[in-house]
């Protein structure tokens, strides 16, 4: 689901003009202040909710857990949490990630079913076990196990538009962009730690048991304390496979600003495919230790949100055609 940027601006009074330039050539921009970008338009409710959350508790892992739970709790977001989109069953499968980029220290959850915040889980992932990654019927065993509730997660119109789609397969998957509506968020806060998450429901009607990029550490998502973070939304099957965050961060590390680095990864990953930009469908975002942030992307509808102390703004990332 994607609000028009116009319902944000003045829902939001705070709200700036959106951008139409990246500014993540700009050193140290956001001077200093806490900062948040999030995937798609929704994120801007995500990333506002990291920055009260990081100001009323000094905690940067809970601004970004509870930034993401905002989508995650919200229906109309098509692809995160409660209201995502179900698999080719009819059943919603969830997938998130949480790392903190200043000890390395992640969790993970994929295909979980009927728990609604799949990042807290990951959290708990992350916090109380040894283990990384959980998945399917044992990732729902340990939320349980952690008191998270069990919820119904297909909503009614999701329910709706998976009947129609399985009565005419063939004929919507033919005419149905893909959808991206997945939430990575990353942050960094004023002493300049960094950590990031993710959260998705995957690419709508994919096979049971499918698990895309969101969860995978260095794919969906990635938190380099010395360096700084990324993540993607898009088609997962093209990110996971070049660890598309994990390269982000390392040519950051190289010395590139966030906005190359996500460009550089996109086109390496359409040179190696042998594909146009535009068919692969993949997103990526990042900020730096230096507090820039930048992003690119070759779906036109892309932009991301962008939360710093006192502003609040949607951007359009750079188009890699
Ligand atoms: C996936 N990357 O499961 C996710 C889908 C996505 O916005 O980003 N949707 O492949």
């Amino acid at each position: 689901m994607h609000l028009d940027r116009r319902q944000f601006a003045s829902s939001l009074g705070t709200l700036a003009a959106a951008s139409l330039l990246s500014r993540s050539s700009l050193a140290n921009e956001n001077g200093g202040s806490p900062l948040f970008v999030a995937t798609w338009n929704f994120g801007l409710a995500s990333c506002q909710r990291s920055l009260e959350v990081l100001k009323s508790t000094g905690s940067l892992l809970d601004a970004i857990e509870q930034g993401i739970r905002v989508a995650e709790a919200d229906t109309k977001v098509d692809s995160v949490g409660v209201g995502g989109a179900p698999n080719a069953k009819g059943v919603v499968q969830l997938d998130a990630c949480f790392m903190d980029g200043m000890t390395h220290q992640a969790g993970s959850v994929a295909a979980l079913e009927n728990y609604p915040h799949p990042i807290s889980v990951a959290r708990r992932v992350m916090e109380k076990t040894k283990h990384v990654l959980l998945v399917g019927a044992g990732a729902a065993e340990f939320a349980e196990s952690q008191g998270f509730k069990r919820q119904e997660l297909l909503t009614s119109e999701q329910k709706k538009k998976w009947e129609d789609w399985s009565k005419t397969q063939a004929e919507l998957r033919a005419k149905t962009a893909p959808n991206h509506d997945t939430i990575a968020l990353v942050g960094m806060d004023t002493s300049g730690n960094i950590a990031g998450g993710c959260s998705t429901s995957g690419l709508a009607y994919k096979l049971a048991g499918r698990v895309g990029d969101s969860p995978i550490l260095g794919s969906g998502l990635f938190a380099d304390g010395e360096v700084g973070a990324a993540g993607a939304t898009g088609i997962g099957e093209n990110v996971m496979r070049y660890c598309g965050s994990f390269l982000i961060v390392e040519l950051m590390r190289t010395g590139m600003d966030p906005t190359s680095a996500c460009r550089a990864t996109i086109e390496r990953i359409a040179r190696q495919e042998r594909k146009a930009p535009a068919d692969l469908h993949i997103n990526f975002l990042a900020i730096d230790k230096q507090g820039r942030w930048g992003a690119a992307g070759t779906d036109v509808g892309y932009e991301i949100a962008v939360v710093t102390n006192g502003s609040a703004t949607l951007e359009k990332p750079v188009l890699v055609t």
